[in-house]
């Protein structure tokens, strides 16, 4: 197979590491279709739809995907024994294409399960080292400017399966999918807190869910005034409420769990709280037996969602490689893509200018020839960060790590087309 460059390759490039960029594939893609090795076997020479001459089904009250979309659902659902709020679930990233995730399949991390909040009687409280306590109900916030950004959430504990001593038979949403991009749109966090006054001694803001577990993170009171936000909306509707209805803070490319759902009450202090979910969880142990606290922002990274398992290749000819890369630490620079397990690799196509803390899509087109390759992306961000190897990231945080892992992951396609997860570097 071969991956095509927008850039003439080199004559002397094995033939079966090739990757085609948008030009090659262009050019090549013709080619291979006119000689029927191509996305296309055989050209039909009439239309075989009939087009209903009935009138269709009514319009809706809310609308749903097609019924033939009915697998494109949340992966990997998942609580802990003996209970059945407190767990994940992932987004089915192989099944979608841009960048935003639609609503109802945002991947979910409950810690004690999804509270049924009444709108009209929630409020969040700011109180503690501020001139004034002060509470909001939904109707004040709305009186306040509200901004809208385009910004992923990634739980820290994503792709952590990647860190098991062999590689397990996953998909990419069972593997990565504790990532999703939304359009969030909420009241600037810095107008509340000027609204109720600072005091000099404040540096932490303690955030508080209003679900049974009372889930808390301490924030960095800067994070606070930068971009933070108490979001109202999603993809342009109401929150929903596996994702914090009616209201949650967002803070943009930091560790999902610190963007608190359900959120009532934000305490203003001059230290962290050291809560439950900053110290016995989301904290990197390393090898020394050390543990590091308070990892804001997430790393780069990049995953390829096609081909990827059970998007099995059906016949050698052109392939668009397609994938997910962002970053917690700025916007994206560069990817890059290898079909022969990161011996070559070729630089992809954005699909639009990157957007900084956004999801980004990548493409690359490639030849697959019919025979074994080794699918691989690596992001570049634009504060000079790039994804290591698996046995990098493994060597420099030990075994015993978990969160935040961000090295490059391989895809192995077989003979047959077969798609698995594997370890390559
Ligand atoms: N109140 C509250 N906030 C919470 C959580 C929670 O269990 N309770 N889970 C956190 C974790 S670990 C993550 S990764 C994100 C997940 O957000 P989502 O369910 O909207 O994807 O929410 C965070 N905020
Ligand atoms: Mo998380």
């Amino acid at each position: 197979m071969r991956l095509m460059s927008q850039i003439p390759q080199k004559q002397n490039q094995p033939p079966n590491v090739r990757v085609l960029g948008r030009r090659g594939f262009l050019v090549a893609g013709t080619t291979l279709l006119a000689a029927g090795t191509g996305t296309a076997t055989s050209q039909p020479t009439q239309t075989s739809l009939q087009p209903p001459r009935s009138p269709g089904a009514p319009m809706t009250k809310y609308g749903r995907p097609s019924d033939h979309e009915a697998d494109v659902v949340r992966s990997r659902i998942r609580s802990k024994t003996g209970t059945t709020g407190s767990g994940a679930s992932g987004t089915p990233l192989q099944h979608l294409r841009g960048t935003i995730t639609p609503s109802g399949l945002h991947f979910e991390r409950h810690h004690s399960g999804v509270p049924m909040l009444a709108p009209e009687q929630h409020k969040l409280v700011i109180h503690g080292a501020v001139k004034q306590p002060l509470a909001f109900d939904l109707d004040k916030l709305h009186r306040y400017p509200m901004t809208t950004r385009t910004q992923f959430l990634e739980c820290s504990g994503n792709s952590a399966a990647l860190l098991s001593p062999k590689a397990q038979d996953w998909n990419c949403a069972d593997i990565h999918g504790l990532v999703s991009c939304s359009e969030w749109t909420g009241v600037p966090l810095a107008y509340l807190l000027d609204e109720a006054g600072i005091d000099p001694t404040a540096s932490w803001v303690i955030a508080e869910g209003a679900d049974a577990g009372r889930m808390n993170r301490s924030v960095p009171l800067s994070k606070c005034l930068d971009d933070a936000i108490v979001a109202l909306y999603q993809n342009g509707e109401r929150l929903r409420p596996e994702n914090g209805y009616p209201m949650r803070l967002f803070l943009p490319g930091f560790e999902g769990n610190m963007s608190i759902k359900w959120l009532h009450r934000l305490e203003l202090t001059d230290s962290p709280a050291m809560s439950r979910e900053e110290t016995s969880k989301y904290t990197d142990l390393r090898p020394g037996g050390r543990a590091k606290g308070f990892t804001f922002d997430m790393d780069v990274k990049s995953i390829i969602t096609s081909p990827s398992p059970g998007l099995n290749l059906q016949q050698p000819g052109v392939y668009q490689i397609s994938g997910l890369a962002w970053s917690g630490k700025g916007n994206l620079s560069r990817v890059e893509v290898s079909a022969d397990g990161g011996k070559s690799w070729i630089d992809a196509t954005f699909d639009g200018a990157p957007q900084p803390l956004a999801l980004n899509r990548f493409n690359a087109a490639w030849q697959w020839n019919g025979k074994p390759a080794l699918l691989m992306s690596r992001a570049t961000d634009s504060a000079g960060n790039t994804q290591p190897t698996r046995q990098v990231w493994i060597k420099q945080f030990g075994s015993n790590a978990f969160y935040h892992y961000n090295a490059i992951q391989a895809w192995r396609v077989f003979g047959d087309g077969r798609v698995e997860n594997t370890y390559a570097t």
